[in-house]
């Protein structure tokens, strides 16, 4: 064979240009594989069950209790009980409705019309029976949150409950144990309905009222801004400027905030020195009066302010930024005449809970013995979830619905140490149960008893807190930035041997966030 012939029939070198190319295409193949591969093993499962009778679907952790042995208890069983000295009935139905906002009207999901639903009133002690109607082509449900209901009146899709579809209905009861500020939302794709409409306030009445109150208001914050249509967003009572209240001259004022949006609203008064008297509905023990301390309310909690108006002027809440100064958005004047428009310190105090009241013997605090004890480290990074890019929010390394729930024992005193190692701020909720704040940042709480059902956590903060196993059933445990919670901030809190019919995911039409 002649040499030609052989340089001929082999392959031509490759030229160093195509084989950079070659190399790129090859690492542009695996790389997209690998992301495709990463976007496809993200997506959450399309049925998932939370029971902890042994079926549940979830994996179990290095806490999980062994595997429970005979009947599972189902979830239904934990309900109010039929009768009560006084029962309070109230039907909310869901339907869409016209909502101003500002000068912008919007279509928005309403119970009974309004956005927010009715204020729902009772007294401490009552029965409460809410029938739920829905008209809305999309399920929804009600979480009662803050309040100690029986699991199965808990509101959650897909794990006390199935949604509530068009032209079906649900009732929900449960006993107002605790007096104080709470609220309602739905429970089904909560980042979507509860922007758009669907919550509403919740107040219990004390069977004996401490202290007389001329006025009863309440704020509520909301962010309308993802209802659908481009609202200026951040609203107080769905005002974009200024809301107002009336009160005498002299009045005793209690003032409920609800934040009811994703976040965090810092806020104080100026006009009147004023007391923080309850968080989260738990009244605060002896608390002495504040001036101009910056609250920060956040997302799901509630501050309940008393105050008596000055004998001249309006009292005015702002909104302040992180330096203190009050921001040119929403406001609220209560009373008539001048109202101040600046604060007289230029240095205001954060208002710190961890330290405020008076101490008193509690059954729970940072020197109790814990039987069961565990770590929530909260942060995010950018990845997959749910087959999309973006931030992943996650709890010890882990994202819903991967991470291990906490399995607690009835009787059993529970203790949780919530590190915030990420950039945002992390609003905790539990369901089911209000817990003792025992410490932040490693210091103990001094001053009154703190019991809160969500725990605003700002970046590289740290709390610890307690709470008696007393209410049987399966739990949410999540981030109330709704933007977090449907991208990975959830956990389940449950007692073992429960089963739950009910599924979540998306072929069981339940996503609970
Ligand atoms: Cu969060």
């Amino acid at each position: 064979m002649q040499e030609g012939s052989i340089k001929h029939k082999g392959a031509k070198p490759l030229r160093p240009r195509t084989i950079i190319l070659l190399a790129l295409l090859g690492v542009l193949l695996i790389a997209g594989g690998y992301a495709g591969w990463s976007a496809w093993s993200s997506q959450l499962p399309e049925r998932i069950n939370m029971g902890s009778d042994g079926n549940m679907t979830m994996p179990m952790g290095d806490n999980s209790m062994p595997m429970p042995s005979g009947p599972a208890t189902p979830i239904a069983s934990f309900k109010a009980p039929e009768t009560a000295a006084q029962t309070k009935n109230f039907t909310l139905t869901a339907r869409t409705a016209n909502v101003k906002i500002g000068n912008q009207t919007i279509e928005a999901l309403t119970y009974n019309g309004t956005a927010p639903g009715p204020t729902l009133r009772v007294q401490q002690g009552d029965l409460v029976v809410v029938k739920l109607v829905n008209t809305l082509s999309e399920g929804i449900t009600i979480h009662w949150h803050g309040v100690a209901v029986p699991n199965s009146a808990d509101g959650v899709a897909g794990v006390t409950q199935n949604a509530v579809k068009k032209g079906e209905t649900y009732t929900y009861r449960f006993i107002a144990k605790d007096a104080g500020t709470y609220w309602y939302h739905s429970h089904q794709q909560s980042n979507d309905q509860v922007k758009r409409g669907l919550f509403g306030m919740l107040i219990v009445d004390p069977k004996q009222p401490a202290e007389h109150d001329d006025v009863d208001a309440a704020l509520i914050y909301h962010d309308w801004s993802n209802a659908g249509k481009d609202t200026s967003g951040n609203t107080i009572e769905k005002t974009v400027s200024t809301s107002h209240i009336q009160a005498r001259p002299g009045a005793w004022v209690h003032l409920r905030l609800l934040d009811t949006d994703n976040d965090q609203h810092m806020a104080t008064l100026i006009g009147a020195p004023f007391t923080v008297t309850a968080m989260d509905g738990a009244d605060i023990n002896k608390p002495q009066p504040l001036s101009e301390s910056i609250l920060s309310v956040g997302s799901g909690q509630r501050y309940d302010l008393r105050f008596q108006m000055p004998a001249q002027g309006a009292v005015r809440l702002v909104e302040v930024d992180d330096k203190g100064k009050p921001t040119d958005g929403i406001s609220a004047i209560i009373g008539d005449g001048n109202a101040p428009t600046a604060l007289h310190n230029a240095n205001p105090p954060i208002f710190d809970f961890t330290h405020y009241g008076q101490s008193k013997p509690d059954p729970i605090t940072a020197d109790t013995h814990f039987d069961n004890v565990n770590t929530m480290k909260l942060d995010s990074h950018f990845g997959f979830f749910d087959g999309s890019f973006g931030s992943v929010y996650t709890i010890n390394g882990k994202s819903f619905p991967d991470i291990p729930p906490i399995t607690v024992k009835e009787g059993q005193l529970v203790k949780i140490s919530i590190i915030n190692e990420g950039t945002s701020v992390h609003p905790i909720h539990l369901h089911g149960h209000d817990f003792s704040v025992l410490s932040r940042n490693g210091k103990k709480v001094t001053g009154s008893p703190i019991y809160l059902d969500t725990i605003n956590i700002q970046s590289k903060e740290s709390y610890e807190i307690g709470f008696r196993a007393d209410n049987p059933g399966l739990w949410m445990d999540h981030c109330h930035d709704l933007d977090h919670a449907s991208h990975g901030m959830d956990m389940m809190v449950v007692y073992p041997n429960i089963s739950t019919p009910f599924d979540m995911g998306k072929k069981s039409g339940n996503i609970p966030e």
